[in-house]
């Protein structure tokens, strides 16, 4: 991006509780996005956010989408599960012990579109 921004990636504990505090507080006021009640894994539209790391080029081997090094986790217990599920969210399905917890997921599925975060480095005086 033309800002320096990429997909969030995150790197510590702290780091996770802000993009969680941040998600919570404001994805009830993000317009235009469509209910999916059908679908039980996202019965309300904000139980998801996608965030910067995949392993699209090689199973397993995750990376953030802005070369940081994968130096934190937070999965859900149980994943990644692997395979075709190349993109990451937050997940808000399950209780409250397990909320913000990550979860690989197959990309592009329209059923779970749903809204992602960025962050913008500084900027650098060269
Ligand atoms: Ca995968
Ligand atoms: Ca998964």
């Amino acid at each position: 991006m033309d800002e320096g921004g990429h997909l969030v990636s995150i790197h510590s504990q702290e780091e996770q509780e802000f993009v969680e505090k941040y998600w919570f507080s404001s994805r009830d006021y993000v317009p235009n996005l469509v209910r999916m009640d059908y679908y039980s894994l996202v019965r309300k539209p904000f139980s998801l956010l996608y965030i910067g790391l995949h392993d699209s080029d090689h199973d397993g081997r995750f990376e953030w989408t802005d070369g940081s090094p994968v130096d934190f986790e937070h999965w859900l217990e149980g994943e990644p599960s692997g395979g075709y599920e190349d993109s990451v969210m937050l997940w808000d399905r399950h209780n409250n012990r397990n909320r913000g917890r990550w979860n690989d997921v197959i990309s592009m599925t329209p059923r779970l579109y749903g809204p992602f975060m960025c962050k913008i480095s500084p900027l650098k005086s060269e």
